[in-house]
C-alpha cells in the first residue's frame, strides 16, 4: 500500500481537469485584384462538448496543445471566390468552462453538442483590404477547466465514509478502504427516488485541513462544488487524524475546518444549503459523541470562541438538517435521502423564483 504522500502525489498526477491551449484562426486567402476576386476566410477553431471526450485524451493526442485552423484559399481564375479554410472542431468533455489568460469568461459548455468558437479566421482579402492576406483575427491562450455538474456535492475529510455513503445512496461503486485518500478523483452517482426523481451526487475527495495553503490536493476539487445545488458535509463522529504528525480533530472541529476551507475558497459557497451527515454511528461510544456534537452545534455561539483561531471560520455554518447515519450498514440513509430530496426541491424552487425575478427586472 502506498504512503499518504505517495497517494496524494499520484492523485495530482492522474487528474487532468484543466488545460491551457493556444488557438488561432487560419490566415485568409488572397483576393485577385484583376477580377475583384475575394480570398477565402481562414478557418475558425471551435470547441464541441462531447460525452466521450476527456482532457487527458486531448493532452495525449495533441501534446503541443496548439490549434491553428487552416488558411483560406486564394482567389484564382478558376475559383474567383476563394474557399474558406477548414475549421478545427475540438471535442471537449461536457462541463467545461473556458476562460482567457486574463481569467475572463468566454463560455461554458454544459451539455453535449454545445459549441463555442474560440478563434476566428482572417477575413478573405477583398477590395477593401487591398486583396491581401489577412492574419487570423485571434490568437489566444485559453484555459479549459472541467467542472462536474452534480446536484449534490459530498465534502469531508479522508476516511469519513464519503465513498461508502455514495455507494449506498446511489448506483456508483467507488473503491472503499480504511486508509485516507482512497478516492483520488471525483466520483459520480445518481440517487433514484420512487417518484422517478433522480439526483446526481459527486464525491469530491481530498479535502484536508490546510487545503487553502495547497496541502494535500489543495482546493483542486472545490471548483466542482460551485455548480452543485446542495452540499453534504460528511464527518466521522469519532473525529479525524491524517497521520501521527498531524493533530487529532474531533467531529466539531472537523465541521468548523470544513466550513473554513469552503469559506477560504469561495464565500459564495456558504450560501448553498448544507446537510450535515454524522457517520459511523455503529461504532462503540458513538451515541454519546453524536449527542455532544449536536449539543455543540446547537450552542455554537458559546463553543465558537473556545476554538483556536486557526480552526475557526468567520461564521459557523447553518445546517438545513443534521442526520446521524451508519453508511456501512445503511442505517439512517432513508431519512437522509428524504432530507436530500426536500432540500433539493426547495433549492430548485428558489432558483426558479430567482430566474423569474431576474426576468421581470429585465423587462
Ligand atoms: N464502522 C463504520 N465504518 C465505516 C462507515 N462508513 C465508512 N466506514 C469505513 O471507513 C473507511 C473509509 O471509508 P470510505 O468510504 O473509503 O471513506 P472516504 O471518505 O471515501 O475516504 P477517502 O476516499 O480516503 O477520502 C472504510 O474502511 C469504511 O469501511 C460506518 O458507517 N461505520
Ligand atoms: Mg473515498
Amino acid at each position: 500500500m502506498r504512503t499518504v504522500p505517495a497517494r496524494m502525489a499520484k492523485a495530482r498526477k492522474v487528474l487532468v481537469d484543466s488545460l491551457r491551449l493556444v488557438v488561432e484562426g487560419g490566415v485568409s486567402g488572397k483576393g485577385l485584384a484583376r477580377y475583384g476576386g475575394v480570398g477565402g476566410a481562414g478557418g475558425d477553431v471551435w470547441l464541441l462538448a462531447d460525452s466521450s471526450a476527456s482532457l487527458r485524451h486531448i493532452k495525449a493526442k495533441y501534446p503541443k496543445l496548439t490549434f491553428i485552423a487552416e488558411a483560406g484559399h486564394h482567389s484564382s481564375f478558376s475559383s474567383i471566390k476563394g474557399k474558406k479554410g477548414s475549421d478545427i472542431i475540438l471535442k471537449v468533455p461536457v462541463g467545461i468552462t473556458i476562460t482567457t489568460n486574463e481569467n475572463q469568461l468566454l463560455g461554458e459548455l454544459y451539455a453535449p453538442k454545445q459549441r463555442l468558437r474560440v478563434a476566428v479566421g482572417g477575413l478573405g482579402g477583398t477590395i477593401d483590404s487591398g486583396f491581401i492576406q489577412n492574419r487570423a483575427q485571434q490568437r489566444q491562450f485559453i484555459h479549459l477547466s472541467l467542472k462536474l455538474i452534480a446536484d449534490v456535492g459530498l465534502i469531508g475529510f479522508p476516511n469519513a465514509g464519503k465513498s461508502t455513503l455514495l455507494s449506498r445512496l446511489s448506483t456508483a461503486r467507488p473503491r472503499i478502504a480504511q486508509y485516507p485518500f482512497t478516492t483520488l478523483r471525483p466520483q459520480f452517482g445518481v440517487i433514484m427516488y420512487p417518484t422517478y426523481t433522480q439526483i446526481s451526487v459527486a464525491d469530491l475527495p481530498g479535502l484536508i485541513e490546510g487545503a487553502h495553503r495547497n496541502r494535500g490536493m489543495g482546493h483542486k476539487f472545490l471548483k466542482h462544488v460551485q455548480r452543485t445545488k446542495l452540499l453534504l458535509f460528511v464527518v466521522d463522529v469519532h473525529g479525524f487524524q491524517l497521520s501521527y504528525k498531524t493533530p487529532f480533530r474531533n467531529a466539531f472541529e472537523t465541521v468548523q475546518l470544513l466550513t473554513k476551507e469552503l469559506e477560504l475558497y469561495d464565500e459564495c459557497l456558504l450560501n448553498k444549503p448544507v446537510i450535515l451527515v454524522i457517520n459511523k454511528l455503529d461504532l462503540p461510544g458513538s451515541k454519546a459523541r453524536c449527542e455532544e456534537l449536536v449539543q455543540q452545534l446547537q450552542h455554537v455561539q458559546d463553543c465558537f470562541p473556545e476554538l483556536p483561531v486557526d480552526l475557526r471560520p468567520t461564521q459557523p455554518m447553518h445546517f438545513e438538517n443534521i442526520v446521524a447515519v451508519e453508511a456501512l450498514t445503511g442505517h439512517g440513509l432513508e431519512d437522509l435521502k428524504m432530507h436530500i430530496l426536500n432540500a433539493w426541491q426547495r433549492q430548485m424552487e428558489q432558483e426558479r423564483l430567482q430566474r423569474h425575478e431576474a426576468y421581470n427586472n429585465e423587462q
